[in-house]
């Protein structure tokens, strides 16, 4: 019954497709769900459907990485990355798996890439489970790592060559944050859903939450939110959800192939997709993951799922937690990078503001003995302007800025400056001026105001007499 009702409402569809002209990406699925399930409702089993309770599998993290259920990933795919590496898995000893990513700026050396980038660049961290999981209710409590450039993302995957010669069979259902690349602003509003049958044909849903909640929610705002998705096969829908709301419903190109369940941030090196990587390093937190299988009235084709990247050995696998990381979201603010790294290209901007005649070299630059305690730090003369940024800032968002500084003048100055998506303009500035000829720390506690995105910050001297030093530059989210 279920089947027939299926084949009629897609005849119906195809007729109006070919009248209207439409393609396959678009197709509402309004119809096919009908009054059963919509974007903005509780999450609910469709039709008859039940879950297989005694094959549940379920893990907290409480004890790490569990060798028997996961592999950590050890490999790349996409260009321009480092692949990801066991090296960036931690766990909690409050249960809560950490995968660390490092962005462009990292300049640590402590670990090596095993993609493109050798050089620890662009490295993230996977578990793929080594069993095999078919159509069911797939769930995952995490903070996505919060920043852009990095892809925090929740899949089944089987990518499986076609006997038939054609092109692979891949057969994919992902969850993965940032979203907004089809509004071209990038950001922790959006998150993609998007499902593939090889690897032509697929459907992507890129939901802003806030609109289906009514109300501002940014999935980097420090708390847990569970993402999942359920996988039916009969009828084929795949309902995306997020803290226990349908936000998207799929009905097109719905995977048939067992698959292996993937969770981890990688670097997809593509600025239109997540965005740039231009951060040091940030964690995505995983408290725990849940697949509980459907029914027999699912089918799906038993298939092994190849894994794509190489395994770590045991031995490489966490045996004691760590403790949560204190997350900077200041690149290189102690400037120490400078005496292994070029000094362009991990987050500091030496630069001059217009009025200024000399070469940046004489006004704004990193010197080995310029900081606290003759460390590396930054110096600022005359028209000198030093500068870095920190994206994906939203409203509400509170911050702590702490730096070291000394001036033989009164007129350097720190601002803070909130910025929109759509303008470099600041819609909000927060100045400190820097009085004292010794090193002091100078903090100031900032809130987002409505419409950030991201914060500039930038060290100058307002009537080019003073020289200015810098140096443990940090910026931490307090709320
Ligand atoms: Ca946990
Ligand atoms: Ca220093």
């Amino acid at each position: 019954m279920k089947r027939f009702k299926l084949i009629n409402i897609l005849f119906v569809m195809s007729c109006s497709c070919l009248l209207l002209g439409c393609d396959n990406d678009n197709i509402s699925t309004s119809q096919i769900i009908d009054t059963d399930i919509e974007v903005g409702d509780s999450l609910r089993l469709l039709g008859d459907v039940t879950f297989d309770e005694s094959k549940l599998f379920f893990d907290d993290f409480t004890d790490g990485v569990n060798y028997d259920n996961w592999i950590i990933g050890n490999g790349a795919w996409g260009n321009g990355n480092g692949g990801v590496i066991p090296e960036n898995v931690f766990y909690t000893d409050d249960g809560v798996l950490l995968l660390r990513g490092n962005g462009l700026y990292y300049a640590k050396d402590e670990v090596k890439g095993v993609g493109m980038l050798k050089d620890g660049r662009n490295t993230g961290a996977a578990l793929i489970s080594k069993f095999l999981t078919g159509p069911g209710r797939y769930q995952i409590k995490m903070k996505p790592l919060g920043r852009l450039g990095a892809c925090s993302a929740f899949w089944t995957y089987n990518n499986t060559t076609d006997p038939l010669g054609g092109e692979n069979l891949n057969h994919e259902i992902d969850i993965e944050l940032p979203g907004g690349k089809s509004d071209g602003v990038i950001s922790f509003k959006n998150v993609l859903n998007t499902n593939y049958i090889t690897e032509s044909y697929s459907t992507s849903k890129d939901v802003n939450f806030s609109s289906i909640q009514g109300e501002e929610i940014y999935l980097n705002d420090g708390q847990f939110h569970t993402f999942g998705f359920d996988w039916y096969t009969d009828p084929e829908i795949i309902v995306y959800h997020l803290d226990g709301v349908v936000t998207a419903v799929s009905d097109v190109f719905i995977p048939t192939l067992s698959s292996r369940l993937w969770l981890g941030v990688w670097f997809p090196n593509n600025a239109g997709f997540v965005g740039e990587s231009l951060f040091e390093t940030d964690y995505m937190e995983v408290d725990w993951v849940k697949y509980l299988p459907f029914d027999s009235s699912q089918p799906y084709e038993e298939k092994d799922a190849s894994i794509s990247v190489n395994a770590a050995l045991e031995s490489q696998y966490p045996t004691t937690p760590t403790y949560y990381p204190d997350v900077d979201l200041i690149a290189n603010g102690d400037f120490e990078y400078l005496a292994d790294h070029n000094q362009d290209g991990y987050g500091w901007s030496y630069s001059r503001l217009n009025t200024e005649d000399k070469e940046v070299s004489e006004v704004c630059y990193p010197l080995s003995d310029g900081g606290f305690q003759q460390s590396y730090g930054a110096v600022i003369k005359d028209g000198g302007y030093l500068s870095t940024n920190v994206d994906s800032v939203y409203e509400g968002y509170e911050y702590q800025l702490s730096f070291k500084a000394k001036s033989n003048g009164e007129d350097s100055n720190a601002v803070l400056n909130f910025v929109s998506a759509s303008s470099s303009r600041a819609i909000e500035s927060c100045p400190v001026i820097i009085k004292s000829n010794e090193w002091e720390t100078y903090t100031l506690n900032v809130t987002a105001p409505k419409d950030s995105y991201s914060i500039r910050l930038e060290f100058y001297n307002t009537l080019s007499e003073s020289t200015l030093q810098i140096d443990n530059v940090k910026l931490v989210r307090t709320k």
